[in-house]
């Protein structure tokens, strides 16, 4: 991709943290193309011929990383579709075209390292923090009409392990680039989008 004509947020943060919620706000608010690794690889999984399918949910269910390649792929093939939809404006993404939201990637060093190396540099990593006893209950929550086959308890624990021991060194990594906005998530949806869409607002002024 041409960097100058594309902007990437990684939106990242816990399980149940809130990333797709906010992502939907900043959406309507700036107009960007909104990729959830984690949909991509559930659509890729129910997609008729697949030869990642069974691979797919046994990973997911068990909370690990998908591979990186694949990932990878499904994101590259993302972002294609959507700049041929809406090609990057000339004098680049300020009318929004070409603004992606990545929302849950990277979350493991090998596919941050890759990402950043072959497919292009992202201006920002938004991070939303809250509590795993605040995490746990919205998932618990959201499981009872999700149909996600990794909300339930059991899953829901594996999942907050991984996070901790391979999705916080991309935390680290990015943030000894400065390029880390953190973000309590705590609070209502409404409060944590005003945050969230002033340190955007104020990214793409
Ligand atoms: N909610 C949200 N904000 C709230 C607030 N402020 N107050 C009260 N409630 C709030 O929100 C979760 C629930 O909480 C919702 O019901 C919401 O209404 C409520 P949501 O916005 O969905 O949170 P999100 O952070 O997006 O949670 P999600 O479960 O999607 O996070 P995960 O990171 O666990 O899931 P993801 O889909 O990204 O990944 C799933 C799996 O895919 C991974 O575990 C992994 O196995 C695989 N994966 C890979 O292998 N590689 C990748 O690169 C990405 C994923
Ligand atoms: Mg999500």
């Amino acid at each position: 991709f041409d960097s100058s004509k594309v902007a990437v947020i990684f939106v990242l943060g816990g399980p149940g943290a809130g990333k797709g919620t906010q992502c939907a706000n900043l959406v309507q608010d700036y107009g960007f193309c909104h990729l959830s690794a984690g949909d991509l690889l559930r659509a890729e999984q129910n997609r008729e011929g697949s030869e990642y399918g069974a691979m797919i949910r046994n990973y997911i269910r068990e909370g690990q990383i998908v591979p990186m390649e694949v990932t990878i792929k499904l994101l590259e093939n993302a972002m294609r579709a959507a700049l041929a939809s809406a090609p990057a404006a000339a004098d680049g993404w300020a009318d929004g075209r070409g603004r992606f939201l990545i929302d849950g990637f990277p979350r493991k060093m090998d596919q941050a390292v890759k990402f950043d190396d072959e497919v292009c540099r992202s201006s920002l990593v938004l991070f939303f923090t809250t509590t795993e006893e605040e995490m746990l209950k919205r998932l618990l929550e959201r499981g009872k009409t999700s149909g996600r086959e990794d909300d339930n308890e059991e899953s829901i624990k594996k999942r907050f392990r991984v996070y901790k021991e391979q999705t916080m060194p991309v935390i680290a990594h990015y943030s000894k680039q400065s390029k880390v906005a953190t973000i309590d998530a705590t609070a209502t949806i409404e409060e944590v989008h005003e945050k969230a869409k002033d340190v955007v607002g104020k990214l793409l002024a």
